[in-house]
């Protein structure tokens, strides 16, 4: 079937993760719908090292029915950080320790092409045609940009899960996981275009996928494997979510990735503020923190919109009807 000229065609960059696991599968559901074509998948090492984000992507794309999508591993060598990769809350696999519960997968991950070249090579051959959704540290687009300067400028939008501005970071005091992974990355992107969608914990930290929701999403079609994987996986990440006390004693975890979905399917329950975007590289105890100038001041320099606040409520019962539906499908 040939994609009507105004579809939404997306590049998801994702490092599976739980909650990239979460935003995928909703991003699938919205694809099976016919709301937007999801075009390639690019991987990134981040969660957990980029061979698991490769086979945990592919056996996503293989659960949904969407195995003949392209899939890249991610680069490796994004600038050094003491920033450990989070095992610890997404288990070992990224995938709450249920990959063996997921299909077989036929993709190779030596075979693969690397993500940066799969991002030029898309962005080229559909130019201001793409938006990239962005769930991992930016060590793929950046290099794609440091590849092919100014390639990034040929996407039609880049939406990012990442930063945190005025709610504390999640991996030190003030530094979000995905900026802080790899920051000369996440400054490279922040460079590239003027018009980056910036989803922050700002507005995450309020998005609590609970046991109930999984509950209510899992009974249209109980035997069904999405189904139960969605059950798996949110009772995991669950698990670390209330012993990192990120939900306020919620039994559920926070679906971080998510957000940039709303940004496209549900802009309804975002309010952003135009902002230029800063990455703070030199402070002794501030390293990975974004900030921008909230004095009211002329905008002029202005690289993103950073979505401040949120309806969660509306966004979760989108999320949860879209995730029946493709358990339905
Ligand atoms: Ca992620």
């Amino acid at each position: 079937m040939e994609t009507p000229p105004n579809k939404l065609r997306i590049l998801l960059d994702t490092d599976p993760g739980g909650d990239d696991a979460f935003a995928f599968l909703w991003l699938l559901s919205l694809a099976k719908q016919g709301l937007c074509e999801l075009v390639a998948v690019t991987t990134v090492d981040g969660n957990v090292h980029a061979k698991h984000t490769f086979i945990g992507s592919s056996k996503l794309l293989k659960l949904a029915g969407f195995e003949n999508i392209p899939v890249a591993k991610g680069v490796i060598g994004g600038s050094e950080t003491d920033v450990e990769d989070a095992a610890f809350i997404h288990g070992v696999d990224g995938m709450g320790n249920l990959s063996h519960t997921l299909p077989d997968i036929t993709n190779d991950y030596q075979s693969a092409p690397w993500g940066d070249d799969l991002i030029i090579e898309t962005l080229k051959s559909s130019p201001q045609e793409i938006t990239i959704i962005a769930l991992a540290p930016f060590t793929n687009l950046a290099a794609a940009e440091k590849k092919s300067p100014g390639i990034l400028k040929l996407a039609k939008e880049i939406i990012i899960m990442g930063g945190a501005f005025q709610a504390p970071g999640n991996i030190t005091p003030e530094a979000e996981f995905n900026i802080a992974y790899d920051l000369d990355a996440a400054k490279t992107l922040f460079t590239s275009r003027s018009d980056i969608i910036v989803m922050p914990i700002d507005v995450t930290q309020k998005l609590v996928f609970t046991k109930k929701m999984a509950q209510q999403v899992a009974k249209v079609k109980p035997e069904s494997e999405i189904a139960q994987f969605i059950i798996g996986l949110c009772d995991f990440m669950t698990g670390t979510a209330l012993a990192f006390r990120e939900t306020q004693g919620l039994e559920g975890f926070l679906v971080h990735d998510a957000a940039t979905l709303a940004y496209l399917f549900y802009p309804e329950t975002l309010l952003f503020r135009r902002a230029d975007v800063w990455i703070e590289t030199q402070g002794e105890w501030t390293v990975g923190k974004t900030l921008f100038d909230n004095r009211h001041k002329t905008k002029v320099g202005a690289n993103a919109w950073v979505a401040l606040e949120v309806d969660a409520v509306n966004l979760l019962a989108g999320m949860i009807e879209d995730l029946k539906s493709l358990i339905l499908a």
